[in-house]
């Protein structure tokens, strides 16, 4: 049986950029040496009873602090031409807001190395791992933040912007900071009435991105160049049945995505409306004295809007979407009253929240070029969960093919997607999961002291895509 007569094939274009994803203390270990403070999940990891499940930490991780060579040499021998990774904020700077020179040492070093290797260094300015100092001023809920998060800013652009050209100020606030400072399931474990602490969040996240990004183009875009983005969450609200309406899809967004997206990338501006209204009337109808959802001044709007050259994505998954008001039942109290479930259909991942919608990426790559004014995007993370060790990881193959048969249909419809980064490179210590599910196309085993980077057959896909930019899909 030969597989290319019964496959479908998607081009993409000639220029378009291939890699590979990562985050600081997924992979780096060596958390506690060369000045390294302690961060938020040194806190979760550490603590007796973690909500972590397999008990384990970040402590050593992929010591991609001491390996970061084999991490290069598994992009070059794929091909890869760009490399998103985090910097740790505790490795970089001290309690006293001092440079760490040997923080500063090691992602010269990386940088450089991947620079030799003719590979682009896309970093992500904070990828969860907050200085625990900070976090004991409140974190991402105290507006004192922002300029802690400018001036941390400030370090990286000085010490790394002349060899590093994309940055991402942040990775996916819609996780972090609901699960942060809302539902209390990821650090820094801290729930909150109503999502109050979420939307604070969400609030300075905004604010410190807008911050970032015009010191950027005031102090250092002259010489080096670069572009600045923040790197958002999401996946696409399908209709449940007939009765659910665009409006509704279009709230469902909105709250999601919106919720970030709308202030920088949308036509207006600000919080999306139906947001902003539903919160508003909520918290009145609560007896509060003010809206649950900050409000930003007319000068912080004007400052948002537009301030990003280019929308990072993270797509994973997608969901159905019902209303409240149709199933005559409250599923859960969310301040959108919709409901979002999966389709019993969809193939499911070793992660409960993961099942495979690739129909989901190409909806949604639509959505936000009819929404925001067609912006460049780059795919900043796009995977799929097996057990430890799967070696064979045909699920992963899969996923990968559908999904980018997927962005390349949105790309030939007009979409400007210009970058895909694979989360994830490595096996890594997957937040509260432990270890116990994993995302490489590199396999780790987390006992070999060597910890040696072994292929899965994904990255046998990823050579081949590299190699001729296109992907084959088998047909049904
Ligand atoms: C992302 N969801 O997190 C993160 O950026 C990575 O650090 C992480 O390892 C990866 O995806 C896999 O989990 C997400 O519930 C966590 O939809 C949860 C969701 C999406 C992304």
């Amino acid at each position: 049986l030969n597989f290319a007569i019964f496959a479908e094939i998607y081009n993409f274009p000639s220029n378009f950029v291939w890699g590979a994803a990562s985050a600081s203390y997924q992979i780096e270990g060596a958390w506690n040496v060369d000045g390294r403070i302690p961060s938020i999940w040194d806190t979760a990891s550490h603590k007796n009873n973690s909500s972590v499940v397999d008990g384990s930490t970040g402590d050593d991780a992929a010591m991609s602090y001491y390996y970061y060579e084999k991490d290069i040499q598994a992009l070059k021998d794929i091909g890869f031409k760009t490399y998103r990774f985090s910097i740790a904020w505790p490795r970089v700077l001290t309690k006293t807001n001092q440079v760490n020179q040997a923080g500063i040492d090691y992602y010269s070093k990386l940088i450089d190395r991947l620079k030799e290797e003719e590979i682009k260094p896309m970093v992500t300015m904070y990828h969860w791992d907050l200085p625990q100092y900070l976090q004991d001023l409140g974190g991402w809920t105290n507006p004192a933040i922002v300029k802690y998060f400018e001036h941390y800013a400030d370090t990286l652009y000085k010490h790394f912007g002349d060899r590093v050209k994309e940055w991402i100020t942040f990775n996916e606030p819609a996780t972090f900071c609901d699960g942060g400072y809302s539902w209390g399931w990821h650090a820094p474990e801290i729930r909150t009435e109503k999502q109050i602490g979420g939307y604070l969040c969400s609030h300075h996240i905004l604010l410190a991105h807008g911050a970032a990004y015009h010191l950027y183009k005031n102090k250092y875009f002259a010489d080096q160049q670069g572009k600045v983005g923040i790197c958002l969450n999401t996946g696409y609200s399908f209709p449940a049945n007939e009765n659910v309406t665009d409006e509704h899809v279009d709230r469902a967004m909105h709250f999601g995505l919106g919720r970030y997206a709308n202030p920088i990338y949308s036509v207006d501006g600000d919080y999306p409306r139906v947001m902003r209204e539903a919160i508003d009337q909520k918290s009145t109808d609560e007896g509060r004295r003010w809206s649950r959802l900050p409000h930003f001044t007319t000068a912080q709007v004007e400052s948002l809007h537009g301030a990003a050259d280019f929308l990072a994505l993270n797509y994973y998954t997608s969901s159905l979407i019902q209303p409240y008001s149709h199933l005559g039942w409250n599923p859960a109290d969310s301040d959108s009253e919709i409901h979002s479930f999966h389709d019993d259909n969809w193939k499911r991942s070793s992660s409960s929240w993961l099942v495979s919608v690739p129909e989901g990426l190409y909806h949604l790559l639509l959505w936000i070029k009819d929404n925001y004014n067609n912006p460049l995007v780059y795919i900043t993370e796009n995977g799929w969960s097996d057990l430890p060790m799967t070696i064979e990881d045909d699920g992963r193959v899969e996923y990968l093919r559908e999904h980018l048969a997927a962005m390349s249909r949105a790309i030939t419809d007009g979409c400007r997607v210009e970058t895909y980064t694979v989360w994830s490179l490595t096996d890594n210590f997957e937040w509260m999961r432990g270890y116990t599910e994993r995302f490489g196309i590199y396999a780790i085993n987390f006992t070999d002291p060597e910890r040696k980077r072994i292929p899965k057959n994904s990255v046998d896909l990823m050579k081949q895509v590299v190699r001729d930019n296109f992907v084959e899909v088998e047909k049904d």
